[in-house]
């Protein structure tokens, strides 16, 4: 039995947000250890950090670092990683694509909000478009990113795609799939209490108040 969880983080949704999604749609319970900017520039938890980094996910006496090994590591314990090695393949790929446009996504809140937004949303059809086209191969969008079940690529990539629908409101409106698709995974019932609960809408996306 895998547990009990705890996530390390910052006061933010950030990388830990696919995570928690994760847990709550699995029925999972976890603790938060929240690290404020004050603690953590006392320098003596990044120390103990592998990478020097947050988030920082316990289960059981199992310590790991990095978002996306932590949501392979859950997607294993609760076969969430596709139904053979073709479709775990298929979802390693996407799960890929999705921190590739996480980063830049990133890159835009943390150093060039103001300057880079305009050019970003305009450049944003191109990033969700591979999306929508993978989508619309897999049971004519109707399903899960791969296969017929949810995996963890699944909720990383419908995290990133709520954030970003934060970020320009209108932006899946030529992807119908991809907005479909959000919204029926955000509707399933143990998530869809989790998204609506103030845990999460009380926490910021991002740690420099940018959205
Ligand atoms: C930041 O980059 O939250 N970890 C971050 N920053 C602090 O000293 N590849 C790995 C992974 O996937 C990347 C880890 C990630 O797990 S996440 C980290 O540890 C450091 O490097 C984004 C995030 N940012 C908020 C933040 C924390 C410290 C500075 C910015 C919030 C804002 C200001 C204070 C607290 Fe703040």
């Amino acid at each position: 039995m895998p547990g009990p969880f705890t996530i390390t983080y910052f006061p933010v949704r950030g990388r830990c947000e696919a995570i928690r999604m994760l847990l709550a749609d699995q029925e999972q319970e976890w603790k938060e250890d929240v690290v404020t900017m004050e603690l953590w520039q006392k320098g003596e938890l990044k120390k103990s950090c592998l990478f020097g980094q947050l988030p920082k996910f316990q289960d059981g006496n199992v310590t790991l670092y990095q978002s996306n090994a932590i949501l392979r590591h859950l997607a294993r314990s609760f076969g969430l990683y596709g139904k053979d090695q073709q479709e775990a393949a298929q979802l390693d790929m996407v799960n890929d694509g999705v921190e590739d446009l996480r980063l830049k996504y990133a890159q835009l809140i943390y150093q060039n909000y103001e300057k880079g937004k305009t050019a970003y949303v305009e450049a944003l059809p191109a990033q969700l478009r591979p999306f929508e086209n993978l989508l619309s191969q897999n049971r004519s969008g109707q399903a899960f990113i791969v296969g017929d079940k949810i995996s963890f690529a699944d909720y990383n990539l419908v995290e990133l795609l709520r954030n970003h629908l934060v970020l320009a409101p209108g932006c899946l409106a030529s992807f119908p799939l991809l907005a479909a698709y959000a919204e029926r995974v955000a509707a399933r019932p143990h998530l869809h209490t989790y998204l609506q609960s103030t845990a999460h809408r009380d926490r910021p996306i991002n740690g420099n108040g940018k959205q």
